[in-house]
């Protein structure tokens, strides 16, 4: 089975390089996190690598500052773990940061996953990587200490949005519950993680929310926020996680889009679904991808046309014309 083969090699070898996706998210960071303390408390030589130092908002999580976003060039490693990456291209690492290291290992839960490393364990049924990393941690019979049972926790609060989205399952739920048993507090993290914002965040939300349209009989609510905006705000991309929140709550809403410009004619699209589309399969048609209630993709050109384009694949996907 993956987890143990993955599990021996991290426990036989010496050095890693550990990765992750390009735009972190909570998951991400705490699964790099998790896995690497788990790692140098077992004696080895690890490397959190990111290519961007890390945005404020993952600065509660422990061992955060241990992340890094170089190393000497030298340096050789045994394996190389590449946590929560749905495909090979959103690595996030300066370039040829991953050239001609061997093995890979791929530790990840979104279904298009390719199976790109040498070594996979790719399960769409866990809840986060979080959870996937505790399974490895298990496995090679590593020592869980508060640190890292805060990280698994995290990862899977996040992912599965505080307990409430469809990837809530009786396992994840054993795992957090089980975390509490390393000292976690559940209404810490959710005080750090989920209701202590930014100032700058509000200011954003309040010029977001004034975007938020909705189409095809209000069955697509999307929300644009400009380069401008986060200007204005003095807030960066991080400031905007689960704003997409706000169109997908709206009672007759089923797919929701959050819209972010990133550079001048370049944006990236998170979408939600509240159960009927296959998110992921409509991110697909657009070069992206992610899971089946959450996912997304990158769009380059004009607002209107992006807009327009998404518009027609998701009337396509929700009256069921999509094949
Ligand atoms: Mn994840």
């Amino acid at each position: 089975m993956a987890v143990n083969s993955i599990a021996n090699v991290l426990s036989e070898k010496r050095s890693f390089l550990l990765v992750t996706h390009k735009d972190p998210d909570t998951d991400a960071i705490a699964s790099l996190l998790a896995l690497g303390k788990a790692l140098v408390d077992a004696k080895k030589d690890v490397v959190l690598l990111t290519e961007k130092p890390l945005p404020d908002v993952f600065r509660f999580l422990r061992g955060a500052d241990r992340i890094v976003q170089g190393f000497d060039s030298g340096k050789d490693f045994d394996a190389v773990v590449v946590l929560d990456c749905s495909e090979i291209e959103r690595i996030g690492c300066f370039p040829g940061c991953l050239e001609g290291r061997r093995p890979l290992i791929n530790i990840d839960h979104h279904e298009t996953n390719p199976f790109f490393g040498d070594l996979n364990l790719v399960d769409p049924h866990g809840s986060s990587t979080g959870e996937l990393v505790f399974n490895i941690i298990k496995a090679a019979d590593f020592r869980l200490s508060y640190e890292i049972a805060e990280n698994i926790f995290a990862a899977i609060q996040a992912d599965t949005g505080s307990f409430r989205y469809d990837n809530t399952s009786s396992t994840c739920l054993a795992v957090a519950a089980e975390m509490l048993e390393y000292g976690v507090k559940p209404w810490e993290i959710s005080r750090k993680m989920m209701d202590e914002y930014s100032l700058s965040r509000l200011r954003l939300l309040e010029m977001a929310l004034g975007s938020v349209e909705f189409h095809h009989q209000g069955k697509v609510g999307m929300m644009t926020i400009s380069l401008e905006m986060f200007k204005k705000a003095g807030a960066g991309e991080s400031d905007s996680e689960r704003f997409v929140d706000y169109p997908r709550s709206v009672s007759g809403v089923e797919i929701a889009a959050l819209i972010r410009e990133r550079d001048k004619d370049d944006y990236k699209f998170s979408l939600r679904s509240n159960g009927r589309a296959n998110v992921a399969e409509l991110a697909s048609r657009f070069g992206g991808g992610g899971h089946a209630m959450a996912a997304g993709f990158e769009g380059h050109g004009s607002i209107s046309a992006l807009k327009r384009d998404l518009m027609k694949e998701a009337v396509r996907f929700l009256d069921g014309t999509s094949n």
